[in-house]
């Protein structure tokens, strides 16, 4: 019980030590700005202390939207030479320096739970969000669908920057002319655990593509060789967009279309089911081929409203397999790496995202992930993620959304 007391206390703390004024960075050093889907998850860990700093959270990552309703991955507002590739290299093109790429949309989901939470600090505030927050999913939907599923343009848009599912378009790019770079994220954290130099070599000929396009999605649309329909945004959006329907509704907003989209955003995610692999699984968008890849986006299925025995049969089959979570990748796949990243470690976010659709469906296995979830902070605090063979802590430390899911979900 002291522990988790003392859990509780640390993580509160690392959202305040991480709070830069208006807006959180997920550890010092490794990440330096602002980024989309971590400010939405730690918007909800605020909300267990300070309601008002967790709207203020989603404010400020909707400051960066930019005039075409995109909501931008990275938020540069200072400089900083310890992360790289910084505001110069990508040439955003919105209010504030930024990335050109987005992130799967969860900020509407976690808005609506923080409303939840007090309805009467957050009407106003929500109010003033909904019309950002639809302009977002729109911007999906026009730029970004493949019979109905989301697609993504750049590994790092999924968030899952060197998971298996990208392996075969990375392999085909040919990072011509990608020139001299120095990587910052192998002086804070050990480069046996992060992506690969030819995994970087092609995220920046990627990011150097779209910065020469000047993020025009049609152009890019053409040139770019990365779009694969994926079950973190297709889920994730469809997730949301639920959320931001139900919401409007109570607000009395004008959600015209609304239901349309999510039957068509459903369609796209019933596109994702794999027959062979029994898995919901990423798509080539280019080529019509499966990835053939069970990750942890595939059990986002049951936060999109959607049930499915087989996937919940490989769930179980996984957390048999390693006891300290749901593994980014198949642990008995040939591809599944324990510490590196994408390919293996669990993420408490994520687990989390899981655990919530299970629990909302109530899921039998439920309980247990939200158990193994906690059990993995318990022991082990706030890592970026873990090894879920032993559980051991890796990737950066102090990290803001682990802390917010122990503050919100875990503890
Ligand atoms: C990781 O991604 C960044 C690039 O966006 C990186 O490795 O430099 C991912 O885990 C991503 O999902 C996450 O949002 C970000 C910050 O925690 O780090």
């Amino acid at each position: 019980m002291l522990t988790q007391v003392s859990r509780s206390e640390e993580a509160r703390n690392i959202l305040i030590q991480n709070d830069r004024g208006g807006y959180t960075i997920p550890t010092a050093g490794l990440y330096p700005y602002q980024w989309n889907w971590d400010s939405a998850i730690t918007a909800m860990g605020f909300a267990e202390f300070d309601i008002g700093r967790a709207w203020q959270e989603l404010e400020t990552l909707f400051s960066g939207q930019w005039a075409d309703g995109m909501v931008p991955h990275i938020l540069f507002h200072k400089a900083d030479a310890g992360y790289f590739p910084g505001p110069d290299v990508w040439g955003g093109t919105g209010p504030i320096p930024s990335s050109g790429i987005t992130q799967p949309p969860v900020a509407a989901t976690m808005a609506r739970l923080i409303w939840n939470k007090d309805r009467s600090a957050g009407t106003p505030r929500l109010k003033t969000l909904w019309p950002k927050l639809r302009a977002w999913h729109t911007w999906f939907l026009k730029w970004r669908l493949d019979q109905g599923a989301v697609c993504v343009t750049h590994p790092w848009e999924a968030g899952r920057d060197n998971a298996p599912d990208w392996d075969g378009v990375m392999e085909r790019i040919d990072p011509v002319g990608v020139g001299e770079y120095e990587r910052r994220d192998t002086s804070h954290v050990d480069g046996s655990m992060r992506p690969t130099k030819h995994d970087y070599d092609r995220y920046i000929w990627l990011v150097q593509m779209g910065n020469r396009l000047k993020w025009d999605q049609a152009k890019l649309l053409e040139e770019n060789p990365f779009r694969i329909a994926d079950p973190t945004m297709t889920f994730l959006l469809l997730r949301a967009h639920r959320d931001l329907l139900a919401v409007g509704e109570e607000l009395g907003l004008q959600t015209a279309g609304m239901a349309e989209e999510i039957a068509l955003l459903e369609k796209g995610a019933a596109t994702l089911w794999n027959p062979e692999l029994k898995s919901y699984d990423s798509r080539d968008a280019k080529t019509g081929l499966w990835t053939g890849c069970i990750s942890n986006a595939s059990y986002l299925c049951w936060l999109a409203g959607l049930d499915s025995p087989d996937q919940a049969a490989h769930l179980e089959r996984s957390l048999e397999r390693v006891k300290f979570g749901v593994a980014s990748y198949d642990p008995t796949g040939e591809k599944f790496d324990s510490k590196r990243y994408w390919r293996g470690p669990t993420w408490a976010f994520m687990n989390f995202l899981i655990g919530l659709g299970l629990e909302e469906q109530q899921h039998p296995l439920a309980p247990r992930l939200r158990a193994v979830t906690r059990e993995v902070i318990r022991q082990h605090g706030f890592a970026e993620y873990f090894d879920p063979t032993d559980g051991s802590p890796a990737g950066g430390q102090s990290f803001t959304w682990t802390a917010a899911v122990w503050l919100g979900w875990a503890s």
